[in-house]
């Protein structure tokens, strides 16, 4: 194979956000096939036009169906709002183009279940795009892990909190429709949390949550109206796991003064670790096996090449990494699973798990009881 040519439906955060990442891609990890820029697709066309120019594409398209039309695209990536993932999604598989998604991958598990078949039938690589797994910190936990380091895990605690709604005059945005965006707190930052449980837990197996819609209404920018919010702003839930372990979540637009704030604490029976984005490039970790007299927390900074294959394309250890970087891993292990014919995760299965999760969730809000997370694809 020669190049990974790109389509790019989407140009705004996560349009720039994934640009950069096979750009540098490219720069840094050398893949075997190079990613080529080929096409950017938005409606507006003067803003998609510009955005090409700015980011590096080579051409730009006001139509997502013209992008998958074209014979001379492998890749379909997905950067817009969710209630286009499964259009988008099912005609790119059935194009037989690789795709990458945006988060969270469906609107329903019904949804989520046909891009699936979709992807399996067609034989394309399939990638939901939960780029926190990237970071060197989540994959030494991970290590850490499977390594037994900390035992049997008996808890997870998780949260991930904004606050870009406290304002109760903060306008309208898409992400406050039900219709366009599923959810609100819940599949947009819930869904973050609930992949990384999954990743470094397990399975989930029953849920109980809540939810709430503090303001209900909202100013909408271009008019005097207002428009009525059909989300969640915070969702917040228990579960328990397969493997006997139990965890609470809790994501949030309303938690006033924290911006980005996403935070993991595991805790088994031979120690502890804890994940801050705010620090990402810090794991701490706790170990029973330390001699009592010096037991406690240690900061490990995951820069060292032998922490991950991740670092090996940085800098020289103790050079940190940032945000963007979680963005670049992604493309690069997708690159090397499109030249190598290998699998990569988290795949659309790992997005329909999630979606399986999240809509339990939601059910038990409605019902006020323990839903059981259903597990099937079919
Ligand atoms: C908005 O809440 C958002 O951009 C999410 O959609 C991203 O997934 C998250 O990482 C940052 O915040």
């Amino acid at each position: 194979m020669s190049d990974i040519k790109v389509g790019l439906i989407g140009y705004k955060f996560m349009g720039k956000a994934h640009t950069q990442a096979y750009r540098n891609t490219n720069f840094y990890f050398e893949p075997q096939a190079p990613y080529q820029l080929k096409v950017i697709c938005g409606r507006n066309e003067k803003s998609v036009k510009s955005a090409a120019h700015t980011y590096g594409w080579e051409s730009y398209e006001t139509d997502w169906r013209s992008v998958i039309e074209r014979d001379d695209i492998d890749l379909i990536d997905i950067g817009t709002p969710s209630n286009t993932h499964k259009d988008i999604a099912i005609a790119a598989a059935k194009a037989g183009k690789h795709v990458l998604t945006e988060k969270p991958m469906a609107l329903s598990v019904s949804d989520a279940k046909e891009m699936l078949q979709a992807v399996t039938e067609a034989g394309v690589q399939h990638m939901v795009s939960f780029n926190y797994r990237r970071i060197p910190a989540i994959a030494l936990a991970k290590r850490l892990l499977s390594e037994g380091r900390i035992g049997d895990v008996y808890h997870i605690r998780a949260h991930y909190l904004q606050d870009w709604l406290a304002d109760p005059q903060s306008p309208f945005a898409w992400r406050l429709d039900k219709n366009v965006a599923g959810s609100g707190a819940h599949g947009d930052l819930n869904a973050h949390i609930v992949d990384l449980a999954r990743y470094l837990v397990g399975e989930f197996a029953e849920v109980i949550g809540l939810s709430e819609t503090f303001v209900k209404e909202r100013p909408v920018d271009s008019d005097e109206g207002k428009r009525d919010v059909t989300v969640d702003d915070t969702t917040l839930f228990m579960a328990r796991f397969d493997n006997g372990a139990v965890g609470s979540f809790e994501a949030t637009r309303y938690a006033t003064g924290r911006k980005n704030k996403k935070y993991i604490e595991i805790n088994g029976s031979g120690g502890s670790i804890v994940f801050d984005f705010k620090s990402m490039n810090e794991l701490q970790f706790f170990s029973n096996e330390d001699e009592e007299h010096i037991q406690g927390y240690k900061t490990i900074l995951v820069t060292e090449p032998d922490a991950h294959d991740y670092m090996k394309a940085w800098w020289p250890p103790g050079h940190l990494i940032g945000y963007e970087h979680t963005f670049t891993h992604q493309a690069n292990d997708l690159a090397n699973a499109i030249t190598r014919e290998h699998p990569v995760y988290p795949n659309f299965e790992d997005g329909l798990r999630c979606q399986q999760v999240l809509e339990a969730v939601e059910n038990s809000v409605k019902t006020r009881t323990w839903e059981i997370v259903e597990k099937s694809n079919d």
